[in-house]
């Protein structure tokens, strides 16, 4: 890292003791952003960097709850309004027991540089709870909900703060959510949450568009070597919103994907994932793993180990943080894999990115790879304001579009800064010069 950089680090760290998932993602950026600042002084001049470091609010509140035996539940409840500089925040919410105030940071520093990177009116956000949704019932899910919404209601608008879903949180909870805030705000507000259902305000391909973008992410990036999906080898982790939609559109360009996993193991399905029965499963049954398994004859599942000891040509992290390791890394290097895009946010450590960098992959980071989802909730919000519904042809044609143009400017960034084909330090630096330019223009606020 720049010299120039380790004070402002130093103090970030300081200032934040114990929050190890954000203290990753902001040296990450910092990383890559020394021959930024060494290019253009302005930005260090107007304390750009401790500014984009700082959450302009963080709401933290107590989320009381009473389950189905009649028992009093507490949870926390957070949202980090991280940055507004190019447009109200956005960005997801997750349900996990895992939740605390350093993941929802993480989260929120990378979605500023991810949303700047689409070339879209939205500024950065994320919020969540340690709410585990596992095992609980229908009615516990809505109750839970409308007692989160019955704090965050005076937080968040379409012109304020948009959130929408992440891990543990998709139609189901936005719908539960949306209900409660109408209820309480008496305002049919469809801008103020993405990831609604088609029938009520939400748009076609959302479901589909962060899985769907990694894909095609990375099939630009394999045409930079000649290369396409067709006829390739792929590992998928991970089994919910992210993961599904990636397997499909591998498959649809040709691809064999042969892996999916949960938190119970990996599944390795040599004949190629059986997209429909894992749609059933998963988004029908709340199923695990095992239940797959169980109607596949072709399908195994492993649970010890990790999914990145399949050989594969490509591989797509689609399910949490820091699940692919350096030791991971080498596997796969030692495999031939190819290519490998960041689905999920964060999956891979410090470590194994740059380890696949140095073995020649070509590495798609999260904030560039997956940014298909949240740039097709900008699109939901465009819907939204001009009270339409575009066909699922002419919004995956947007979709296709802006992937391509995250890839190019990625690329381009890279290569202006003398590392060509280096995406990660393409993202960064692209995404920041968006976000930090907005942020001169705007005076210290
Ligand atoms: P889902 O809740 O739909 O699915 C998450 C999947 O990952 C589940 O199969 C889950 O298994 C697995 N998983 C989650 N946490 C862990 C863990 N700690 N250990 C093992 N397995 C785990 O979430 P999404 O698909 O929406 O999100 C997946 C990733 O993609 C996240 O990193 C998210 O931030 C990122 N992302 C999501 C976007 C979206 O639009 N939804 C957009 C951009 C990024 P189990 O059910 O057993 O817990
Ligand atoms: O990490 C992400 O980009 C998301 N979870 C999607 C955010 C959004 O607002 O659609």
């Amino acid at each position: 890292m720049d010299t120039s950089l380790t004070p402002v680090l130093e103090e970030v760290l300081r200032r934040n003791p114990g929050e190890q998932e954000f203290h990753q993602a902001v040296r990450e950026v910092f990383d890559s952003l020394g021959p930024v600042l060494a290019k253009h002084p302005q930005y260090a001049d107007a304390g750009v960097l401790e500014r984009i470091c700082e959450p302009e609010r963080q709401i933290i509140f107590r989320v009381p709850w009473v389950d189905d035996a009649g028992r009093v539940q507490i949870n926390r409840g957070f949202r980090v309004e991280y940055n507004s500089a190019l447009g109200p925040y956005k960005g997801g919410l997750r349900f996990h027991p895992s939740v605390y105030l350093g993941i929802v940071k993480f989260l929120g520093f990378e979605q500023i540089f991810k949303n700047a990177l689409t070339g879209m009116p939205i500024g950065g956000g994320k919020g969540g709870s340690d709410f585990d949704p596992r095992g609980r019932s229908d009615a516990e899910v809505m109750r839970f909900c409308q007692s989160f919404m019955t704090e965050l209601y005076r937080h968040i608008g379409e012109h304020t703060d948009v959130p929408a879903g992440d891990i543990g949180v998709g139609g189901r909870e936005i719908g539960y959510l949306f209900g409660q805030y109408k209820r309480i705000t008496n305002r049919y507000e469809s801008g103020v949450l993405t990831g609604k259902a088609v029938t009520w305000g939400g748009s076609l391909v959302r479901t589909e568009a962060t899985g769907y973008g990694t894909v095609l992410f990375t099939e630009q990036m394999l045409a930079t070597r000649g290369m396409s999906l067709d006829g390739l080898r792929v590992s998928v982790s991970g089994a919910g919103n992210v993961a599904t939609y990636a397997i499909a559109k591998a498959q649809h360009l040709g691809a064999r994907a042969v892996t999916f996993s949960d938190s119970s193991g990996y599944v390795v399905d040599d004949a190629g994932v059986d997209l429909e029965l894992l749609r059933d499963v998963k988004e029908v049954q709340r199923g695990r793993a095992a239940d797959y398994v169980a109607r596949r004859p072709s399908a195994r599942l492993v649970t010890d180990g990790s999914v990145w000891d399949v050989p594969v040509d490509v591989a797509l992290p689609c399910a949490t943080q820091n699940e692919l390791t350096e030791a991971d890394a080498r596997t796969l290097l030692r495999n031939g894999v190819v290519a490998v895009a960041e689905g999920a946010n964060m999956p891979a450590t410090p470590d194994a990115a740059a380890t696949l960098h140095r073995g020649g992959v070509l590495f798609g980071p999260g904030k560039a790879a997956n940014a298909g989802g949240v740039a097709t909730s900008a699109l939901e919000m465009q819907q939204n304001a001009s009270r339409d519904l575009w066909s699922f042809e002419h919004t995956e044609d947007r979709l296709a579009e802006i992937m391509v143009g995250i890839h190019d400017r990625c690329a381009q960034t890279a290569e202006e800064y003398g590392m060509p084909g280096n995406y990660v330090v393409g993202a960064n630096i692209a995404g920041f010069l968006r976000v930090a330019d907005a942020m001169l223009a705007l005076g210290v606020v």
